[in-house]
C-alpha cells in the first residue's frame, strides 16, 4: 500500500512541527514547500536524521516548487505571516490574501484531489479566500482554529478543576477572532457541564468568565511572550488531528472554519462550527441548537468574519 504524501505549504515554525510529528505518528511522507530556498530542505533533512532514534520511516524531502507537492493526499497551509506583539490577526489580511491567491494556484495545478487544511490568519477569511483561488470543494479545503481555541479552553478548564485534560470536552464557535464563542453550555468535565459545576461549588461563574476571556485572548498572549512569532505546538497538535481525522476515516466530530450554505442560516461564509471529518472531508456539518444568548454571540461573530471576507473582495474583486 502506497504511503500517504503529505504537503506542508509553509516550512516556518508550524510547518516544522507538523513534519515533526508527521513523522513521530507515522502518518506519511513529507514534503515541506517554501519560498524560502534552504528552509525546507533542512528542516526536512534535520528532522529525517532524527527518524532512526525515534524509530520512524517517514520520507521527508524540501522544496520550493509547487511540481513538489504534486499528488498530496493531505495539504496543510501555513504560508503567509504571522503576527507580531500590537498586532490582531485581522492586520495580516492583505498581505496574507496574496500568499493565498499563489498557494490556491498551486493546489489547483498540482494537488486537486488533496484534503486542505488552512491555518494562515485571519483564518476564516483565508480558508474562504483560499477556496475561491483553488477551486477544490468546500467539502475538502477547511480550516484549522476550533480545535486549537477548544484545546486552550480544556486547558484552562483543566487547570481549574485540577482534573486531567482528557475528562474535559469543550466547544469553541465562530470565528478564530476576539469574537469567539466559547460555548459553556456544551463543555463538559467527564459529562458534567460547566453550569452544574458552578451550582457543585467547583467554580464560579466569574473564573469561567475570566477562562473565556483567556481563551479569546490564547494567541495573543502567546505573541507577548514570544515578541518574534506565533504559537506553533498547539496550532501544529489541532491541524494534526484533523489530517488524522481524514487519513484513516475516523469520522471525527472537530469545531473546524467549514463552508456554510445555509446552515445556522449563513450563507457563502467559513466559520467555526462542529462537522464530522472522514475519508469524505467534511462529511457534515453538525447543527447544534443555540440559546438566545449564544446565538447572539455567533452572529456577532459572523459579522466580524463576513466583514473581512468583504475586505478580501475589496482587494481581490474576482473573488467575488
Ligand atoms: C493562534 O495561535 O491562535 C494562531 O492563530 C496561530
Amino acid at each position: 500500500m502506497a504511503r500517504n504524501k503529505i504537503a506542508l505549504i509553509g516550512s516556518g515554525m508550524i510547518g516544522g512541527t507538523l513534519a515533526h510529528m508527521i513523522g513521530l505518528k507515522d502518518l506519511g511522507d513529507v514534503v515541506l514547500f517554501d519560498i524560502a530556498e534552504g528552509i525546507p530542505q533542512g528542516k526536512g533533512l534535520d528532522i529525517a536524521q532524527s527518524s532512526p532514534v525515534d524509530g520512524f520511516d517517514s520520507r521527508l524531502t524540501g522544496v520550493n516548487d509547487y511540481a513538489g507537492i504534486e499528488g498530496a493526499d493531505v495539504c496543510i497551509v501555513t504560508a503567509g505571516v504571522p503576527r507580531k506583539p500590537g498586532m490582531s490577526r485581522d492586520d495580516l489580511l492583505g498581505i496574507n490574501l496574496k500568499v493565498m491567491e499563489q498557494v490556491g494556484a498551486g493546489l489547483k495545478k498540482y494537488a486537486p484531489k488533496a484534503f486542505v487544511i488552512c491555518i494562515t490568519n485571519p483564518l476564516d477569511a483565508m480558508v474562504w479566500a483560499l477556496q475561491k483561488f483553488s477551486g477544490l470543494p468546500k467539502t475538502h479545503v477547511v480550516g484549522m482554529a476550533g480545535v486549537l481555541d477548544s484545546s486552550r479552553f480544556r486547558y484552562f478548564l483543566a487547570e481549574e478543576f485540577k482534573v486531567s485534560v482528557e475528562d474535559v470536552t469543550a466547544f469553541v464557535l465562530g470565528g478564530h477572532g476576539d469574537s469567539m464563542v466559547p460555548m459553556i453550555r456544551y463543555s463538559t468535565v467527564a459529562g458534567i457541564p460547566l453550569p452544574d459545576l458552578v451550582k457543585m461549588g467547583w467554580t464560579s461563574k466569574e473564573k469561567l468568565d475570566q477562562i473565556v476571556q483567556r481563551t479569546r485572548d490564547g494567541g495573543a498572549e502567546i505573541v507577548g511572550l514570544l515578541k518574534t512569532g506565533s504559537a506553533y505546538y498547539a496550532p501544529a497538535a489541532s491541524a494534526i488531528s484533523m489530517a488524522e481525522a481524514y487519513l484513516k476515516d475516523k469520522k471525527r466530530v472537530l469545531p473546524c472554519a467549514a463552508h456554510l450554505s445555509g446552515q445556522y442560516g449563513v450563507k457563502n461564509t467559513y466559520v467555526g462550527v462542529p462537522v464530522v471529518i472522514g475519508a469524505g472531508g467534511v462529511e457534515r456539518i453538525i447543527e447544534i441548537e443555540l440559546s438566545k444568548s449564544e446565538q447572539k454571540m455567533f452572529d456577532s461573530s459572523v459579522a466580524a468574519v463576513q466583514g473581512l471576507t468583504e475586505a478580501c473582495v475589496n482587494i481581490a474583486p474576482h473573488l467575488s
